[in-house]
């Protein structure tokens, strides 16, 4: 059925065995917020975690809980599209043309690619993870998405599929809807616990800065309870002179509705270990049910496949209808059947 409600999209990664803290604060919570006001596309973008080396029964469970952690986190299928990005074969068909958009130095420029390629090594670093942003174009104009819900990270990539979007448009008449970010300032990058000068990852260097949700809640609290914060003692926001508090600071308020200025009021003339104690605390009752409610959709994978077959049928009747359109103004001769 169509819907005259603006349209969002967003993807997340099978690449771990859990979503950390900066997933879920930075981008699965706002697509939560978004499936009632919006026509929302979410998906589980297998084919961008193989552009780094994945062991396939890993990959295959994997993809499994993502899906599982984004019902448990709210995201709704009778709210929502919700499938995997390998069931809908426009994304790689519709990434091809996109690809043969993009200029090189263009692809080169992307600060993603040469973050992860450094990572790994540039030897190491594959076509695949080069092109990357160019398969999040498509990705996104697929659905003709308004507006996508990310972190901060993923900024460069929104900026390069509004160029390619205007390029197509411009080369071969209207086709591409313009998407615009949608980032939420307070949480659009969560950092490392452990380096507040680094986003929070999965890649980080060290396990400690990482709070992955289905860690053993004991294992995050105690994370948490060993964040660096700073020599001063006073419980401040100011992310530039106090990055570890003030991240703190906002991890605590998101999770609670609480104002930063209230928090900072609430812990007035108190050390750093109260409010890492409290924020223990708060963490383990959200990560408790998170947990409880991500093994129920495991333990029954037969639904959650029948669910996510479901997801890919809805989203495919929309990348198909684009794809065609896309294939004609580019000139490609349709098959006959
Ligand atoms: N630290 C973060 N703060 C805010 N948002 C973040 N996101 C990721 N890290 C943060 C957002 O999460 C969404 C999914 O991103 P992804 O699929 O790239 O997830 P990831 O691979 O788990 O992200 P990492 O940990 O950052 O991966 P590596 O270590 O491979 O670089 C996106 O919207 C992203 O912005």
């Amino acid at each position: 059925m169509a819907s005259n409600k603006p349209r969002v999209l967003s993807g997340i990664q099978p690449t771990s065995g859990s979503f950390h803290l900066g997933n879920y604060l930075g981008a699965v919570r706002q697509w939560v917020a978004l499936q009632e006001s919006h026509d929302a596309f979410y998906m589980v973008v297998d084919l961008h975690a193989i552009t780094v080396p994945q062991d396939p029964a890993e990959l295959k469970a994997n993809t499994r809980f993502a899906a599982a952690q984004l019902l448990a986190a709210g995201v709704d299928p009778e709210r929502c599209t919700l499938f995997v990005q390998s069931h809908v074969p426009e994304h790689a068909q519709l990434g091809w043309i996109m690809n043969c958009l993009t200029g090189f130095g263009e692809a080169s420029r992307m600060t993603q690619f040469k973050d992860k390629a450094a990572k790994q090594g540039a030897e190491r670093a594959t076509v695949g993870l080069f092109t990357y942003p160019i398969l999040q174009v498509a990705d996104i104009l697929l659905y003709q998405a308004d507006q996508v819900p990310v972190g901060e990270d993923q900024r460069q990539h929104i900026e390069l599929t509004r160029d390619l979007a205007e390029r197509f448009n411009g080369r071969f008449g209207q086709t591409f809807t313009l998407p615009a970010p949608y980032i939420l300032k307070e949480t659009a990058k969560i950092y490392d616990l452990q380096d507040p000068a680094i986003k929070m990852s999965k890649s980080a260097s060290t396990p400690k800065g990482l709070i992955n949700l289905l860690d053993e809640p004991k294992t995050t609290a105690k994370k948490v309870k060993s964040a660096v914060t700073d020599t001063d003692t006073v419980i401040r926001y100011d992310a530039e002179k106090k990055p570890g508090v003030s991240n703190l600071l906002t991890i605590y308020a998101t999770l609670t509705g609480a104002g930063i200025p209230e928090l900072e009021q609430k812990y007035e003339g108190k050390g750093y270990g109260a409010l890492k104690t409290d924020l223990a605390e708060v963490m383990v009752e959200f990560v408790t049910p998170f947990r409880e409610r991500t093994q129920q959709y495991m333990d029954d994978p037969e639904t959650l496949d029948s669910l996510l077959a479901k997801g890919a049928e809805k989203a495919r009747a929309v990348a198909a209808e684009t794809l065609a359109q896309a294939y004609e103004k580019v000139g490609l001769l349709p098959a006959k059947h």
